[in-house]
């Protein structure tokens, strides 16, 4: 298997806006990233993804860009970022890019132009269509609730949005769109950034027919027609100039869509976020406004398979959590004491950091942060997801009541993963200075879950973390190994083997509360001292609760 660097490495996520403030607005910075860059060097990463800081409305907290060439002021300006780039590569950090090109925001001047007149050069650089028996062309929902069609008064047609309204979707088949975007990333690319992280990169390509057939049918929007000679032509022109990581975005993924997106001969993205994980515990029509119960076996098959099938063909991303997603120690751990909390996070970490792909830390989880349960009120979110998910479903259709809302969003909006990065246990955590209100409320529980406690504990989840990431740096067999899956029917314990031609990993981790019995036959073997493990000791066959441990032996 060819070796690249990006596989070998560990990506921390940033999300600057909850990250740290430096200018009393309540918003973190770019500053603020500069201060902290000797922590995130310390927990033994190498690359560094920061979430979109191109100047943006922030009608979805930068997901929406207005300039991709300018920094947004909230985070600081361009010397701000050059500061911090300078300053990541001189402690052998790399910085990775959110590149956002399925669409920009409404106040892009491309937009601007493109809704002032049919005519305009612009005008194609987005998608119009004319009503159909007065109405939008389709039956496309978009992300955030209602209709993906917008009607523009002034040359009386309809623009696609697949999210907000004010995130109009670009037209990748207009090769003048492309070539801009592609000039766009090589300007960043050229002053030194490592790589891309690419949003809803499988959507770009929109399916032919976007008019219902006879049958009422339309192709699905995800993975369309054109997206791989896009991203093709992406890779010739820009991606294979430069020695980067890169990775997409792609909801709706299966394995044999990755090897198409990420193949070692593909020649298009070095790998992929799939979502099937993080859909297990969603009901299949509200989404992740109903949470279910989730079975072990079930997140073990997805993550296996996807193991499995990757396996010496493209390359896996690693993540239980991002800006997206509710905090994992709270979704698939245990956040109810603290002795759970910290052996559920570790035991998480371990089942996922010695899988077979590049790992993604999110800022926080290297802590424990937990979901936010102090909202009580849908006014105590910010996310757009979840405050128009409300109004529809709870202010227009009914379908749920605001209990049910709010008890779903404690679970799963994605406000638990925003609220701001706690540092110490005084006001506002360290994020922001006393008397200034963060843009989002500080989680109370600042008070014992934060960075100087973590710090000071040589038994916190921050040093458990620093210690998987040696590992994975010092042992080939975590990175390039394949895997095994053992104990496939259990429903508490999920087990498996990592091996190459000199080692085999043994990974072993209870999800459950239970104190259970593990026979298998390494675990007998009382000399084996295990790699890491979450319990000062190590009982054998015997589990206890959120019990994780891995040993390293010789072929
Ligand atoms: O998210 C894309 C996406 O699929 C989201 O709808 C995600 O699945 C959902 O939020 C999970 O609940 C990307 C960005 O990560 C997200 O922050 C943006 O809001 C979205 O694209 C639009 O740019
Ligand atoms: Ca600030």
């Amino acid at each position: 298997m060819q070796k690249h660097w990006w596989q070998e490495a560990v990506v921390y996520q940033v999300y600057p806006r909850s990250f740290q403030d430096t200018n009393r607005d309540g918003i973190g910075d770019l500053q603020g990233i500069i201060q902290h860059l000797d922590y995130i060097k310390t927990l033994g990463v190498d690359v560094i993804w920061l979430n979109p800081i191109y100047k943006s409305p922030n009608d979805d907290n930068g997901y929406d860009i207005a300039d991709y060439q300018a920094i947004m002021k909230d985070f600081g300006t361009m010397a701000d970022f050059e500061e911090l780039l300078k300053k990541a590569h001189h402690r052998g950090l790399k910085i990775m890019m959110d590149l956002v090109v399925n669409h920009t925001s409404d106040e892009h001047h491309w937009f601007a132009e493109s809704r002032s007149s049919k005519e305009n050069k612009y005008r194609d650089y987005y998608i119009w269509h004319d009503p159909v028996d007065g109405h939008e062309p389709n039956d496309w929902q978009s992300s955030f609730s209602g209709s993906a069609w917008q009607f523009d008064e002034q040359t009386g047609q309809y623009y696609l949005h697949l999210f907000s309204k004010k995130q109009p979707d670009l037209n990748w088949t207009n090769p003048d769109l492309r070539q801009s975007i592609f000039t766009m990333m090589a300007w960043w690319l050229n002053k030194g950034v490592d790589g891309f992280r690419m949003d809803v990169i499988n959507l770009i390509s929109k399916p032919e027919n976007i008019l219902p057939d006879k049958d009422g049918y339309i192709a699905p929007i995800a993975n369309g027609p054109h997206v791989h000679d896009y991203l093709l032509e992406m890779n010739k022109k820009v991606l294979s100039k430069f020695d980067i990581i890169t990775v997409g975005e792609t909801p709706d993924v299966k394995p044999y869509d990755a090897i198409n997106y990420a193949g070692f001969d593909r020649h298009e993205l070095e790998m992929i976020f799939q979502f099937e994980h993080m859909g297990i515990d969603q009901d299949p029509k509200l989404g992740k406004w109903r949470p279910k119960a989730y079975k072990l076996t079930e997140l073990k098959q997805i993550m296996s398979k996807w193991q499995l099938e990757l396996n010496g063909k493209a390359w896996n991303s690693l993540y239980w959590n991002n800006h997206d997603q509710p905090r994992v120690v709270s979704r698939f751990g245990n956040d109810t004491t603290p002795e759970y909390r910290v052996l559920s996070a570790k035991m998480l970490a371990t089942a996922l950091h010695f899988l077979q792909g590049t790992p993604y830390i999110y800022q926080g989880e290297e802590i424990g942060m937990t979901n936010n349960y102090d909202f009580n009120s849908i006014s105590d979110y910010r996310d757009i997801e979840t405050v128009n998910a409300y109004r529809d479903l709870v202010e227009d259709r009914h379908a749920l009541s605001n209990h049910e809302f709010i008890e779903a969003a404690h679970k799963m909006s994605r406000d638990n993963a925003r609220t701001p990065m706690q540092w110490h246990d005084g006001i506002n955590a360290g994020f922001s200075e006393e008397g200034v209100d963060p843009w989002l409320a500080v989680n109370s529980n600042c008070e014992t879950i934060n960075v100087q406690a973590a710090l000071r504990d040589p038994n916190s989840i921050y040093y458990y973390y620093q210690r998987i990431n040696g590992l994975r740096h010092q042992f080939p067999v975590i990175v390039y190994g394949n895997y095994e899956l053992l104990l496939a029917n259990d429903e508490r314990i999920w087990a498996y083997h990592r091996h190459d031609d000199k080692q085999t990993i043994l990974v072993v981790c209870n999800f459950s509360q239970d104190t259970v019995t593990c026979d298998l036959p390494e675990l007998k073997d009382s000399n084996r001292e295990p790699l890491i493990k979450n319990y000062a000791d190590d009982q054998g066959t015997t589990l206890r609760p959120y019990e994780a441990k891995v040993y390293i032996y010789e072929n």
